[in-house]
Parts: structure tokens; C-alpha cells; sequence
């Protein structure tokens, strides 16, 4: 009979896993290498078709809050999301604005996928601002068409939503059109400035979300990105409160060849919707937002003007973001 020598067995077991594990490890460094390396091919995005959504919008004029407009444009951006196959959420609220004016404001947002927990949330403002205060003073009470100022980040979404519904990621998203973002105090105001008079639509849904208990990974909020030559530089705020998924938003251009859009280097602090995404919901949110270093207000020489029109938007600009955000979101597992 034979007998077991369970001295080398003891042996074997206690070696074979350094064996298998020194072996594995280094299988684990390359796949991890390659992880880094190697990004999901997302479906290509439409510069032409985001484009035509802008249009849609600016056709309906000014998108300021209380005119018909608005309300025409509001219709248009939830059918829009419908016809995309989205579930579509319509927030109804009454916002008192800086003046004490009462905005008929609407949240609209679009979810896909609803049932899955792993979730990506994409925003942008589809109002737009009353008052062309940054430029002429003759133009300072002139609604502005708002083209990037507003339809720019909701066009690219728009366009997005439409690449959804034909392939879907491994994720859930959620489209949010904030509304009330830009009717904030103008500096020629000669009542009492106070706080927070920016972003009302965003601070309701950060209260009152669509779904109780919203949750999402983090945020990505396109604010201003249809200019010539635009340029997005790490924004303040979103780099200390969303650091990750900003960086991975940047790397991702890079690699796709957008370094001469997304800058990697700091930029300023803005006040936008991404704030209140934060603070109010906890969701790191990442501002992509045109910051120009050589201007008096470090935005694009159009914003609050009259000149923030169709003619200044950019298709390739429009593709830069487009298709980085949606290699972003193909690449969620
Ligand atoms: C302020 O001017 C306070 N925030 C800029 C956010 C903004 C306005 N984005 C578009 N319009
Ligand atoms: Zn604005």
C-alpha cells in the first residue's frame, strides 16, 4: 500500500499558489495596462444632426421663461426625447426669479434604461437668457437666441439620445434639461443682488428629483459648447468635486485627438448647474464649459451678447464634445 507523504503535499499546496499567483500577477499587470490603453469604440457621433437640433430651437426663438417660445421649445425638447424611446420625466414648477417674477419653469428629462442602478447623468440648460447684458448697452434688456448659450449642450444631448436609442450602453443614462439657469440678477438690477438667482431649475431638481432618491455615478453638464475654437479647461469646482470623472473625460479626448479642445490645465469657477447637481444630490458633477483665458468675463466673446447665434456655432467643435462624451459613456461597464 502506498502511502501519502503529506509532508510534500503540505509543500506543494503551500507553494503552488505563489506559483500560479507570481504568474497571475503579471497577467493582471497587462491586462490592467491594456484596460488603461484600450478604449470601446462608440458609435459615431452626428455633428450634422446635433446641429439641426440647435437650429430646431433657435427657430423658436428666445427660450426665455413665461413666452411662448419657451413653452413651444419645452414641447418640442420632450417629443424630441419620446421619439428617441426615452422615459420621459415633466418637471412643472413655479421658480420666483431675482425680481420676484414668477417663471413657469419645466425640467424635462429623458431616462434610459431605467431600471439599472448603474447610472451616468448628462445635463445641460435649455432656457435662455432675457437679457444680452454683456454686450451694447442698447442691447442689455434683448432676449438673446441663446445658439450656445443653452441649445449648443441640449443639441449635442439630443443627438446623443438618438445614437441611444439605436445602440444602447451597458449603462442607464439619464438626459436632464435643466430650465431656469440664466435668468440670473443682471448687473444693471438696482434692487436688493441676492444669492444663488442663477441655476433655478437645477436647484429645484437637486431638491425635488425625478425619481426619489436619484442616484447617478456622476455627471457630465455641457454648458457653452458649440463656439469657434472653443476651448475646455479644468473647471474649478468640478475639480474638487469630481476630479475622477473629469479626468477620465479628458483623457478620453486626448486620446481620441481633442488636446486642442480640452485643455489639461485649470480654468476658473463657475457657477452652473453642476453646483447644485453636487451639493444638492451628492453626484459629482463635471462642468465641460468653453473657458476663453483671454477675455474680460474667460467666456467666449459671444456670451450674453446678441452675437450668441447660430452663426457662431461650430460643427467640429459640436463633434469634439460629442463624440467624447459618448466614448465616456460606451466605455461604463
Ligand atoms: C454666472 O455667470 C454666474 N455663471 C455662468 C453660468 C452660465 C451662464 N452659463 C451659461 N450662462
Ligand atoms: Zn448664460
Amino acid at each position: 500500500m502506498k502511502r501519502i507523504n503529506y509532508t510534500f503535499l503540505f509543500l506543494l499546496c503551500a507553494v503552488l499558489p505563489f506559483i500560479s499567483c507570481g504568474s497571475s500577477n503579471k497577467n493582471n499587470a497587462q491586462e490592467n495596462e491594456t484596460e488603461e490603453q484600450a478604449l470601446v469604440k462608440a458609435p459615431d457621433f452626428n455633428a450634422d444632426s446635433a446641429y439641426t437640433y440647435i437650429a430646431d430651437q433657435v427657430a423658436f426663438g428666445p427660450r426665455v421663461p413665461n413666452t411662448a417660445a419657451h413653452r413651444s421649445c419645452g414641447e418640442y425638447l420632450a417629443k424630441k426625447l419620446e421619439g428617441f424611446g426615452a422615459k420621459v420625466y415633466n418637471q412643472q414648477a413655479d421658480l420666483v426669479a431675482y425680481d420676484g417674477t414668477i417663471l413657469k419653469s419645466r425640467n424635462i428629462i429623458g431616462a434610459y434604461n431605467p431600471e439599472s442602478k448603474k447610472r451616468v447623468m448628462l445635463c445641460a440648460h435649455w432656457d435662455s437668457r432675457p437679457y444680452a447684458d454683456n454686450g451694447e448697452e442698447k442691447y442689455h434688456h434683448t432676449p438673446i437666441d441663446g445658439a450656445n448659450d443653452g441649445a449648443s449642450g441640449v443639441g449635442v444631448l439630443l443627438e446623443i439620445a438618438r445614437q441611444i436609442q439605436q445602440k444602447a450602453p451597458a449603462i442607464g443614462i439619464d438626459i436632464i434639461f435643466f430650465d431656469a439657469e440664466d435668468y440670473g440678477t443682471p448687473d444693471f438690477y438696482q434692487g436688493m443682488h441676492q444669492a444663488n438667482t442663477w441655476c433655478l431649475g437645477s436647484q429645484y431638481w437637486g431638491r425635488i428629483p425625478h425619481v426619489a432618491d436619484y442616484k447617478a455615478r456622476y455627471g457630465i453638464l455641457l454648458d457653452m459648447v458649440g463656439g469657434k475654437n472653443a476651448t475646455f479647461y479644468y473647471e474649478d469646482y468640478s475639480k474638487h468635486t469630481a476630479n475622477k470623472a473629469m479626468k477620465k473625460i479628458w483623457k478620453t479626448a486626448d486620446k481620441l485627438g481633442y488636446s486642442n479642445y480640452f485643455i489639461k490645465q485649470d480654468g476658473g469657477s463657475v457657477v452652473d448647474d453642476h453646483m447644485y447637481v453636487n451639493q444638492l444630490r451628492q453626484i459629482p458633477c463635471v462642468d465641460i464649459i468653453d473657458y476663453n483665458p483671454n477675455t474680460d468675463t474667460g467666456f467666449n466673446p459671444t456670451w450674453h451678447t446678441i452675437d450668441d447665434n447660430i452663426k457662431n456655432i461650430d460643427k467640429a467643435t459640436l463633434q469634439a464634445v460629442g463624440q467624447t462624451v459618448m466614448t465616456v459613456i460606451y466605455n461604463e461597464k
